[in-house]
């Protein structure tokens, strides 16, 4: 699997001509850091709103399967970098002895620590790495940049700019208009919210950059679909695991002859909860490895809903649970509201199964999770004890609850960038995800959790289970995207 590693200081390198490597270059404070970050899938990797956050250039490889596809190297901002072109002109003699007079710059500033953060980031260049240089476009464009820009110009390596947006203002036409003077390509692109699509087209112009480095970048492209692809059908197994576990959860006691059951019921209940939610952590943090997320955990500890986002939450029912009006929308089936008393809903019958699936589906909270569904059982006396057994839980809507908390951690995990360090935030939804599968995927999907919960699972249906999942995720994908659409379109209204 992939292996980002640790940065190393780029003179421990071995120059290696065919590997494209990029040095991310710009102004104090205008998102480098951010831009390897996300383009290394490196999330430990130091971004902070005060500038001169990075002091020193680290190489960041991007590597799977122990190739190393391509490298970023992060380096501090220009500090004085008229003085910096001053020098060079000073000591040029032509156009064409430009790059060796930035080498002569570095041979002679290299113990200068007026110039440490010059040397730094031009050291990487001028050792054969390709330019990126990150501006901000919701800030004016000013000429304080053309001397950072002259002097990238005068290293003659292969450059492309890039247009980042920190802010909510919109400078970037002026910033393109400039930027075009001094760099092959520019490019638009927003590092901590752009959408994995736009970082294989910014692979595909580094490409067009120096035709050595296009053969390896389509290889990397061609490394990263199938790295998303592998990832997030593994995270589907993580998901089935912890349903599997979940659904089939019991909690057990023993019980003296004489004692009472009452008491013990709300004990197991809780540790039958804490359990659950432990589980669910677990599951997420095997997403979050999967997707090379290390620092997330301790920086962002849970999805955040409105009620704090706990498993059991009234809240997180109404977001992922199923309604009776969602059903009847969804056409779970003619019949599968009503019928059946006030608040009961029997899904059996219209599923086909021939089996009551829905108890209590869609009714008052007070039927959610509640011992009418999970009552405690009592084994038969044995040496003066019973067993007390509490679990699994038989409301359907469990199901959809851990179901649902685990693919929209999955969606916001998948879709993030290395260089987010904002929470989670689950977002609320008109309609309900399901409403996406087709009606036998969803019958078929039904089928299986409801057997989760009702015996021993049998391992042979684990794959079933998982290409229900996948088609259960690619409705969530969607179900999402429409989302956005749907609060973009209302942005703009
Ligand atoms: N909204 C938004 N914020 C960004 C983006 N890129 C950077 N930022 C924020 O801007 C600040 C600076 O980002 P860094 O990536 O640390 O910038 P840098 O250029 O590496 O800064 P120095 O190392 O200090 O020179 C951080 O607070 C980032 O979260 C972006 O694309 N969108
Ligand atoms: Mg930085």
């Amino acid at each position: 699997m992939q292996d980002n590693g640790n940065p190393d200081s780029h003179n421990n390198r071995q120059p290696d001509t065919a590997l494209p490597r990029f040095a991310v270059v710009g102004h104090p404070n205008k998102g480098k850091s951010s831009v390897v970050a996300t383009l290394s899938q490196n999330d430990s990797i130091a971004i902070a709103m005060e500038p001169g956050t990075t002091r020193d250039s680290h190489r960041y490889p991007m590597k799977v399967d122990d190739v190393t596809l391509y490298e970023l190297i992060d380096t501090p901002g220009f500090q004085r970098p008229r003085k910096v072109l001053a020098w060079l002109q000073g000591h040029s003699l032509s156009a064409s002895d430009r790059p060796d007079t930035v080498a002569a710059f570095l041979t002679q500033h290299a113990d200068d620590p007026r110039y440490h953060d010059e040397c730094e980031l031009l050291r990487p260049i001028v050792d054969g790495a390709g330019i990126i240089y990150v501006v901000d476009g919701s800030v004016p464009y000013n000429r304080e940049h053309e001397a950072e820009m002259n002097i990238l110009r005068w290293t003659g390596r292969p450059s492309l700019a890039l247009i980042n947006q920190i802010g909510s203002d919109d400078y970037s036409a002026d910033w393109e208009a400039a930027l075009g003077q001094y760099f092959q390509i520019v490019r638009r692109f927003d590092a901590v919210r752009a959408p994995f699509e736009k970082h294989l087209d910014l692979l595909r112009s580094f490409g067009q950059l120096a035709p050595a480095w296009r053969e390896p970048l389509d290889a990397a492209l061609e490394y990263l679909q199938a790295l998303k692809f592998g990832r997030d059908s593994q995270a589907l197994e993580h998901i089935a695991d912890a349903l599997i576990e979940m659904l089939g959860h019991q909690e057990t006691a023993r019980l003296g002859e004489h004692e009472s059951a009452s008491p013990l019921l709300p004990k197991l209940r809780q540790r039958w909860r804490d359990w659950q939610r432990e589980r669910e952590q677990r599951q997420r943090r095997a997403v979050e490895d999967l997707y090379q997320y290390r620092r997330l955990q301790r920086q962002e500890s849970d999805l955040v809903t409105p009620d704090g986002g706990d498993l059991f939450g009234e809240r997180t029912r109404q977001l992922w649970g199923i309604s009776k009006t969602q059903l009847a929308a969804a056409g779970f089936g003619a019949g599968a509201v009503g019928g059946a008393g006030l608040d009961a809903v029997t899904l059996g019958h219209s599923l086909g199964t021939g089996a009551l699936i829905g108890g209590l589906i869609g009714a008052a909270g007070s039927y959610y999770y509640s011992d009418k569904l999970t009552r405690l059982k009592l084994g038969p006396l044995s040496g003066g004890f019973r067993e007390a057994v509490y679990g699994p839980l038989k409301d359907p809507q469990f199901a959809y609850v851990v179901l649902g908390r685990a693919l929209v951690h999955w969606y916001e995990i998948s879709q993030r960038n290395h260089a987010c360090r904002d929470v989670l935030v689950v977002t609320e939804a008109g309609n309900h995800w399901l409403e996406q599968l087709e009606r036998r995927d969803r019958n078929g999907l039904q089928k299986s959790l409801q057997s989760l919960a009702s015996r021993r699972f049998d391992p042979s249906k684990r794959q079933r289970l998982i290409e229900q999942l996948e088609l259960a995720q690619q409705a969530f994908a969607q179900w999402q995207m429409q989302q956005f659409q749907h609060r973009d379109d209302r942005v703009h209204d």
